[in-house]
């Protein structure tokens, strides 16, 4: 877990870096200080279970084990990207790996998720799927059909909500009437829960028996996590509108420190660090390599993958 929070720090670091070089465009949020919620979430998943997520998606598809080469390819829009480089940042998608995206709209693909608990049950598969979302989506109309329809239907998804505190530079109190997230779930006769994510091993425990819940069948949840992203809300956003002690509170709550204090505690040495930061540097140094050196995709793909056929 530890080494997965940290691949995700090191991949969107270089990520950054790429994109204040002007190596790509377009849109880029990243999940830095959020990397407990999704790693927790995503090891109390199975690898037959999906997982469906925002524009800020970076960090769920490293931890669901999507290619990190074919990760930073599409981030720079080549033809060896996750989806041979039309997608972008916003929108890794990996069927092999029952990773469903990836999506621009706020809350749109929360409905989308009820679409995949149905397909589940109808196909009667041991699975259920995640769907992670911002707290800024639980304003939209799409996440209350969603909910509504998963509750109805006691269909196998976990809702996730990510609560950052922050929808672009909108801060809760001025866009929820009701700040606590979790309490939507009542008026859907839906199970609910609301903790901490900076502590991973927490979140991982913590979400378990709502996704064994949905597994047997027993109906879908709402869970909101509580975290903070230390950057802007994408990379053209200075984040103004927080002050540098607010941002330094949160810091000292860095989810990587703490696990990585947590693992000195149970004796893990400083060489075993210095092990992990090396493998994880060459896993992001060896992507940007191969992006680098990845061909353009070609003009006669802009008419391919528009259709299903
Ligand atoms: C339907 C829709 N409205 C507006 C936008 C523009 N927009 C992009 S991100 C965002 C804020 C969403 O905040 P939140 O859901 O809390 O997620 P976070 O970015 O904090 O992870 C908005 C309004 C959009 N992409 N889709």
């Amino acid at each position: 877990m530890y080494r997965d929070m940290l691949l995700i720090r090191r991949f969107e670091e270089a990520a950054a870096r790429l994109y204040a070089q002007g190596k790509f465009g377009g849109f880029c949020h990243l999940y830095i200080g959020q990397e407990a919620v999704g790693t927790g979430v995503i090891y109390a998943l199975q690898e037959k279970d999906y997982i469906i997520s925002t524009y800020r998606d970076h960090g769920h598809a490293l931890v669901r084990g999507l290619d990190p080469r074919a990760l930073m390819a599409e981030l720079l829009g080549k033809r060896t990207g996750i989806v041979k480089g039309k997608g972008g940042s916003m929108h890794f998608f990996d069927v092999h790996k029952n990773f469903l995206g990836g999506h621009g709209i706020v809350g749109g693909h929360v409905a989308l998720a009820s679409g995949v608990g149905w397909a589940i049950k109808y196909k009667k598969l041991d699975a259920v799927v995640v769907a992670f979302f911002g707290e800024g989506a639980a304003n939209i109309g799409a996440f209350h059909e969603g909910l509504n329809l998963a509750a109805l239907w006691k269909l196998p998804v976990v809702f996730v909500c990510e609560n950052n505190h922050y929808s672009m530079g909108t801060p809760i109190y001025r866009a929820l009437s009701v700040p606590d997230v979790s309490i939507r779930a009542v008026a859907y006769n839906m199970e609910r829960d609301k903790f901490d994510g900076d502590d991973v091993l927490y979140v991982y425990k913590r979400i378990l028996p709502y996704i064994e819940k949905a597994r047997r069948g027993e109906g879908p949840s709402l869970i909101e996590i509580s975290t903070y992203r230390f950057r802007g809300h994408s990379m053209s956003d200075p984040a103004k509108y927080r002050t540098p002690e607010e941002v330094e509170t949160w810091k000292r709550r860095d989810p990587i420190s703490r696990a990585q204090k947590m693992l000195e505690y149970n004796g893990v040495d400083e060489k075993e660090f210095a092990r992990i930061e090396a493998e994880v540097r060459n896993i992001v140094e060896d992507a940007i390599r191969f992006s680098e050196e990845s061909p353009e995709p070609a003009p006669y793909e802009l008419y391919t993958d528009v259709y299903v056929e």
